[in-house]
C-alpha cells in the first residue's frame, strides 16, 4: 500500500487537476467533495447510506467532539473510525473556526484560545498541541492545524498579525506529530483575509514547514463571490503543485468549479446536507424547493439526471408530502439526495478534467445554476 500521502496527479486541464491522494483509509479519487459529520455523524444518514452515494471521505468535527464525548472516551472505543463505524478517510477540523463561530465568549492569545462550550458555558482552552492530541485520540485520516479564522470585517493590521500567529500556532502543531506518524496526515492553512498580499505572505510562511497538504482557509465568512473569487483565484494557483489543496467550507456548486478551475482539490461544506432538511434541493435543472405547492401531485423525480435511491425510488409528490408532514424520513431522502448531487458534480469534474472539458462543464452549470450559484 502506497504511504500515506501520497498525491499523484493523472491528468490536467488549465489549472485543474485530477488526482489520487492516498490515506490509510485508503485512497481518495480528486477533486472530491467531503460531507460533513461534525458530531460524528452525517445528520440523517448511515455509513451505508454515505457508501451508496459514493462518499470517499468524511469530514468530523474536533470542537464538537472534544466536548461531547470527549475524544479520550472515542480512542478507548478504537478511534472516530470505529466509533462512527466508517471505514474510509476522515478529515478532522481543528477547531479553529468552530470556536470563533460558536462560542461567543473566547479570549485568545498567543497560548491559544480560551472558549465557553456551547452547550454549557463551561471554560475550555485549545492550545495548537491541544488541538493536535485531539485530532490524535480521534485518529483522523488528515488533521488541521489551530488557526484563526478572522471574521469578515477585520481590518489589515489585525489581519496581519493574526496570520503570523496562525503560522506560529502551525508550526508548533507540527512540532508535536512526527511527519508520516500513525499515518495521520496534517495540512496547514493560509489565513490573511482580502489581501492579495498577505494571503501570499501567509502561503510563503506556511510553506516553510512540512505539511502533507495546505489548505485556503478564512473565505465564505460574509464576503461577496466577487471578493471570494478574487482570493480563491490568486492564491490557489500560488499553493504547491505536488501536494493537496483544500478550500474550507466552501460552498455552493458555483464555488465548487470556481475552486477547482483554480486547482483546488477538497471541499467540504453543510450546504449540502443543511439545505436538505430545510427542503432546499439541489437538481440537473437548478435549486427546487420541495414545499412549493406545484409538486403536491406532481409523480416526477426530483432530478430525472440523478441516480440516487431517492431519485431511484420516490416522487417529488411523495417528498413533499413528506417534507410537510415534518417526518423524519424527510430529511434522510433530501439529504442523500443532496449529497449525491454535490459527489456527482466532483465525479463530472474528475471526469471532465481527464478529458479535457472542464470549461464546458463550467459553463453548463453557469447556465444553470448562474455565475455565483447562490
Ligand atoms: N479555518 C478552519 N476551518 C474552517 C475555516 C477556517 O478558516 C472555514 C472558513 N470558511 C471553514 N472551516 N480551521
Ligand atoms: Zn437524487
Amino acid at each position: 500500500m502506497p504511504v500515506p500521502g501520497r498525491f499523484t496527479i493523472h491528468a490536467r486541464d488549465g489549472k485543474a487537476r485530477r488526482a489520487t491522494l492516498h490515506t490509510a483509509h485508503g485512497e481518495i479519487q480528486t477533486p472530491v467533495f467531503m460531507p460533513v459529520g461534525t458530531q460524528g455523524s452525517v445528520k440523517a444518514v448511515g455509513p451505508d447510506d454515505l457508501l451508496q452515494a459514493g462518499s470517499q471521505i468524511i469530514l468530523g468535527n474536533t470542537y464538537h467532539l472534544y466536548l461531547r464525548p470527549g475524544d479520550e472516551l472515542v480512542a478507548r472505543r478504537g478511534g472516530l473510525h470505529r466509533f462512527m463505524s466508517w471505514d474510509k478517510p476522515i478529515l478532522t477540523d481543528s477547531g479553529g473556526f468552530q470556536v470563533f463561530s460558536l462560542s461567543t465568549i473566547r479570549k485568545i492569545s498567543e497560548k491559544g484560545v480560551e472558549f465557553r462550550s456551547y452547550l454549557d458555558g463551561s471554560k475550555h482552552f485549545f492550545s495548537p498541541e491541544k488541538a493536535i492530541s485531539i485530532q490524535q485520540n480521534l485518529g483522523s485520516d488528515i488533521m488541521m492545524v489551530l488557526d484563526e479564522c478572522v471574521g469578515y470585517g477585520a481590518d489589515r493590521e489585525y489581519t496581519a498579525r493574526s496570520l503570523e500567529r496562525t503560522t506560529r500556532w502551525a508550526r508548533r502543531c507540527r512540532e508535536v506529530h512526527t511527519p508520516g506518524a500513525d499515518g495521520q496526515l496534517m495540512f496547514g492553512i493560509i489565513q490573511g483575509g482580502f489581501h492579495e498580499d498577505l494571503r501570499e505572505e501567509s502561503l510563503g510562511q506556511l510553506l516553510e514547514i512540512p505539511f502533507e497538504g495546505y489548505a485556503i482557509g478564512g473565505l465564505s465568512v460574509g464576503e461577496s463571490t466577487e471578493d471570494m473569487y478574487r482570493i480563491l483565484n490568486h492564491i490557489g494557483p500560488r499553493m504547491p503543485e505536488e501536494k493537496p489543496r483544500y478550500l474550507m467550507g466552501v460552498g455552493t456548486p458555483m464555488d465548487i468549479l470556481e475552486g477547482i478551475e483554480s486547482g483546488v482539490d477538497m471541499f467540504d461544506c453543510v450546504l449540502p446536507t443543511r439545505n436538505a432538511r430545510n427542503g432546499t434541493l439541489f437538481t440537473s435543472q437548478g435549486k427546487v424547493n420541495i414545499k412549493r405547492a406545484e409538486f403536491r401531485e406532481d409523480d416526477g423525480p426530483l432530478d430525472p439526471n440523478c441516480q440516487c435511491y431517492t431519485c431511484r425510488n420516490f416522487s417529488r409528490a411523495y417528498l413533499r408530502h413528506l417534507y410537510t408532514a415534518r417526518e423524519i424520513l424527510s430529511y434522510r431522502l433530501n439529504s442523500l439526495h443532496n449529497i449525491a448531487f454535490f459527489l456527482e458534480l466532483a465525479r463530472q469534474a474528475r471526469e471532465a478534467i481527464e478529458g479535457g472539458r472542464f470549461a464546458e462543464l463550467k459553463a453548463h452549470y453557469q447556465g444553470i445554476y448562474g455565475t455565483d450559484g447562490r
